[in-house]
């Protein structure tokens, strides 16, 4: 099938807001004097706010009723939306304006599939809102990666069959989701971690949409 569209997840392919998410989550384990590494932050990734919130109560064994639940939840946000308000289009991941051009000049669709509920704010700060054709985010979904449910979307927004669109995400939720709605997935970052995908680039430098085609097609 011809691909026609690419789906970008946001966190850590367009933008490294992921380091953001780290440093929010952090202060809260840290007030919750549990214990929270750069490598646990990494099965966050992708992964819906409240179900972030509930992977590090468990680790510490810490049980709380709903209403605790959402003000912690509240309170990582609003750490995380101060980081975001300090952010500027220098954070864009390297390569990606270009390879948005790159897009633009074959043709090809592109959305935003993302679990945050922030994204908006997050590309407006980049200076990136208006250069997606359809932007799917964790305000419109209901259920989290990787169930399909935010790249079906966008495929569906665009017209297209899942087959038709690539999806780029940088952690391991996400390239299930794709995967569990018959997509295609470019794993963007580190190998190791990102193994199951179809083709795996360190970022998008040097990357142009020939290169995608190639590497999916001679793999
Ligand atoms: P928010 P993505 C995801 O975005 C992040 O990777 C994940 O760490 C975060 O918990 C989730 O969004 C929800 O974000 O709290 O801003 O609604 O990678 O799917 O673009
Ligand atoms: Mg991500």
């Amino acid at each position: 099938m011809i691909m026609k569209a690419c789906i970008f997840d946001l966190d850590g392919v367009i933008v490294d807001t992921a380091k953001y998410h780290f440093l929010a989550w952090k202060k809260l384990a840290d007030q919750l004097g549990v214990n929270f590494t750069y490598a646990d932050n990494e099965r966050l990734k992708g992964v819906s706010r409240m179900e972030s919130l509930e992977t590090i109560l468990k680790s510490g064994n810490i049980t709380l009723g709903e209403q605790e639940k959402e003000e912690l939840a509240a309170k990582k946000n609003n750490w995380f939306v101060e980081y975001l308000d300090n952010m500027s289009a220098n954070e864009t991941l390297p390569g990606v304006v270009s390879f948005l051009d790159d897009l633009d000049n074959n043709r090809i669709w592109k959305a935003i599939g993302s679990a945050s509920k922030n994204a908006v704010l997050a590309l407006r700060k980049i200076g990136l809102e208006d250069r997606f054709d359809l932007i799917i985010d964790g305000t419109m979904v209901s259920r989290a990666k990787p169930d399909p449910e935010v790249f079906l979307k966008a495929a569906t927004g665009l017209g297209l069959a899942p087959g038709q669109c690539l999806v780029f995400e940088d952690a391991h939720a996400g390239i299930q989701a794709a995967h569990n709605g018959k997509m295609k997935c470019v794993g963007v970052g580190n190998p190791d971690i990102l193994g199951e995908a179809d083709v795996v680039i360190d970022s998008f430098s040097n990357i142009n949409w020939k290169t995608i085609l190639k590497l999916l097609n001679t793999r």
